[in-house]
């Protein structure tokens, strides 16, 4: 069986949709990791990362909510995804806020010495600054952090060199960027694949894409922020999305990249169970786990066909 470390990260100082920090534990009520096993992956559990809980903190600077105990407890994360990689194990990694990829990337980039390639979904583009950010929320920074854009103390976090070089960047599933995000992705070069590309072009350049990337990159990265599917199929998500990804969009994607790719970690992310829906959302999560890493487990198909709503 192939070995892989769990890892929950239960923060949600990234955001202000409260909800995401039982997440992690969510994912093992239903069972995931007996599922993985199913799917030819043996889990060990490294327990939550533990958070501080947001009333006993100070948010500090307004443009960066948080940002101690965020790099904190993402330096954690990183020497954990990095330890888990060196030992040759897959590293699985449940949030929690999409600001917990600042440690999941950062620990498997120094794992494999840089050499590392992201393949990140999300409906957002998480590459605001701390000069461009609306919010002051990290969870819309990280991205850009990771390829050493934006404050100093986020892109230094586990380290001061770049953890993503930019154009081993690959975001799909976008649909609501910021204009500074827009900004950044044209003057940078890096690589998106929009929902709009989708619906205008298909599948195919996004496959050709991934080739290319799985080709140049010998260890890839999978982020999912379940936003990027649409809520029918994702109800249980951070920011629910009425226009995103369909289940055969991304569970077809997950196939392709899990067969093409050497995939050598997995973050799942803005898991609100609070909002999920007879654990559908959890269910399609452990399935793209699984898909993502090469393997197969589809309860989801069971249940959407079962219910007749696929
Ligand atoms: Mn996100």
């Amino acid at each position: 069986m192939t070995q892989a470390t769990l890892i929950g990260a239960p923060l949600d100082l990234g955001a202000e949709n409260l909800g995401v920090d039982i997440g992690p534990n969510a994912f093992r009520y239903q069972h995931l990791i007996q599922k993985l096993a199913t799917a030819d992956l043996e889990v060990h559990d490294n327990g939550n990362i533990s958070v501080t809980e947001r009333k006993k903190l100070q948010p500090g600077n307004p443009r960066l909510k948080y940002a101690a105990e965020i790099i904190r407890v993402n330096e954690e994360l990183a020497r954990q995804t990095e330890e888990a990689i060196r030992g040759g194990n897959k590293a699985i990694v449940l949030g929690g806020d999409h600001s917990l990829t600042l440690g999941t990337v950062s620990g498997a980039s120094a794992a494999v010495d840089g050499n590392i390639g992201v393949i990140y979904f999300d409906a957002h583009g998480d590459m605001n600054t701390d000069e461009t950010t609306l919010s002051g929320n990290i969870h819309g920074m990280h991205l850009a952090s990771l390829m050493g854009f934006g404050a100093p103390e986020l892109a230094h976090a586990y380290g001061e060199r770049v953890k993503l070089p930019k154009e081993n960047l690959l975001h799909v599933g976008g649909s609501d960027f910021d204009q500074a995000e827009i900004d950044l992705i044209e003057r940078e070069k890096l690589q998106t694949f929009t929902l709009f590309d989708l619906l205008t072009s298909n599948l195919a350049p996004l496959l050709a894409k991934i080739d290319e990337l799985a080709s140049r990159v010998p260890n890839i990265w999978v982020s999912l922020d379940l936003d990027s599917i649409d809520r029918v199929y994702a109800p249980g998500a951070g920011m629910p999305n009425p226009k995103g990804l369909t289940y055969r969009e991304i569970a077809t994607i997950a196939e392709y990249i899990g067969r093409e790719c050497n995939v050598v970690g997995v973050d799942v992310v803005e898991y609100n169970p609070l909002q999920d829906e007879q654990n559908k959302t959890a269910e399609l999560g452990i399935e793209l786990i699984a898909k993502f890493l090469g393997k197969e487990y589809s309860w989801y198909t069971g249940y959407m066909s079962r219910n007749q709503v696929g």
